[in-house]
């Protein structure tokens, strides 16, 4: 066959394009061994981030194996999906192998402001004050994707449609549906909610499962994990040396007794030593950037593990950094208090992500500031001994 050089010509850009997209391969990491924080700026091939389309890779790289090891995989969207729209309720139904399986989020529209709405996802309701003038959808995790003990392990909606054996962990099925709602939401104009502008929250373990969904659905625009704890913000690392110097801790062996937020691949490493993961969750929170994250922290509660947090998430934050949007990445760890009764010392901080993010105004939101007068900074010779590229 004759091929013209023209048509070669023609192909050249969409050559380069494919090439600047082709990702370094993930090497064999059966041996991994790291006991800091792994490099978000290096591939596990030894390769540096220098651009953003590296980084692009490495994010990808980063989220494939947090769904392996630890995650469990959050599946593509199913065959089909019926939505339909009634006074509050969004209901979907989503078909898959000849299964089907029907949920309903509920919208509180707001009092004031103008349609569509900007909107916060709450994880099972948000335990933030609702933000005056948007609206709040509340989706019923513990249906999707049950999280009581390890028999929960299986149940719930998600796992009727994929079978009880599917790998994902409770938090993968959730953001698995927080992907469906924000397409369902882009389908019904009716629901008049402004897909552009929505957020996620939720707070303890729905924190946690607010975290990976914000992670993983690059459409939400803010992300508010509240007191997420470990699985969440911490850091598996940090929390296990937390815990060797006598503080009360939950760790990653813990936690893999307790639930089911994890995929089961997660035991063999909770179970031996998480210094052979290949990544930690600095590096979920990493997959945020630049999307706004804004997490909020209570530092008397031991067990929440406040400076896991904090060591990991001024790690992401360098990834923010990175890409020059640092202030779109804030970190506020209140003085202690009950469990997920947001202080209102913090008001004044998640107004201003809120109005950012959520409403487009050029606000402070420039926010790293712990009541645990812990010092962390990158690079950080015990966790975090790598230095923060500037992405071109
Ligand atoms: C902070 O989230 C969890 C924590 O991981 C569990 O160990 C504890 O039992 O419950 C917390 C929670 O969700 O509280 C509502």
């Amino acid at each position: 066959m004759f091929i013209s050089s023209s048509y070669l010509l023609a192909l050249l850009p969409l050559l380069a394009v494919v090439k600047a997209q082709a990702c370094p391969t993930i090497p064999d990491l059966s041996s991994y061994n790291n006991t800091v924080l792994p490099d978000p700026f290096t591939f596990l091939n030894g390769q540096k981030v220098a651009t953003f389309a590296d980084w692009e890779c490495r994010k990808k790289e980063m989220s494939i194996l947090l769904q392996q090891d630890e995650l469990g995989i959050i599946p593509p969207r199913p065959e089909s999906m019926n939505v339909s729209f009634s006074g509050t309720t969004l209901t979907i139904t989503a078909t898959h192998a000849g299964k089907s399986i029907t949920f309903a989020p509920t919208i509180k529209y707001p009092t004031t402001g103008t349609a569509p709405f900007p909107a916060l996802i709450g994880m099972g309701g948000i335990s933030i004050p609702s933000p005056a003038g948007v609206a709040i959808i509340t989706f019923n995790n513990e249906q999707m994707a049950q999280q009581d003990t390890l028999a929960s392990r299986g149940l719930g909606l998600f796992f009727n449609l994929y079978g009880a054996d599917a790998s994902a962990g409770a938090m993968s099925a959730w953001a698995w549906a927080v992907t469906l709602i924000m397409d369902a939401l882009e389908q019904t104009p009716a629901a008049r909610i402004n897909t552009a502008r929505v957020g996620v929250s939720g707070c303890s373990r729905n924190g946690k499962g607010a975290l990976v969904a914000g992670a993983f659905e690059p459409r939400l625009v803010l992300t508010i994990p509240q007191e997420s704890g470990s699985g969440g913000t911490d850091s598996w690392r940090i929390s296990d040396f937390i815990l060797s110097t006598g503080v009360l801790t939950q760790t990653a062996s813990e936690i893999v007794q307790e639930n089911v937020w994890l995929g089961s691949s997660f035991d063999q490493f909770a179970n031996t030593s998480v210094d052979r993961l290949p990544f930690d969750h600095h590096s979920l929170g990493a997959l945020v950037a630049p999307r706004g994250l804004f997490v909020i922290d209570n530092v008397g509660i031991d067990w929440l593990g406040p400076f896991p947090s904090f060591g990991a998430m001024v790690s992401a934050r360098a990834a923010w950094t990175a890409m020059g949007v640092t202030d779109a990445m804030g970190i506020s760890q209140a003085a202690s208090h009950d469990h997920c009764a947001f202080p209102s010392t913090q008001q004044p901080q998640l107004n201003a992500f809120i109005n950012k993010f959520l409403f487009d105004q050029a606000t402070d939101t420039d926010i790293v500031e712990t009541a645990g007068n812990y010092t962390f900074e990158v690079p950080n010779a015990q966790w975090a001994p790598w230095s923060v590229p500037t992405l071109v």
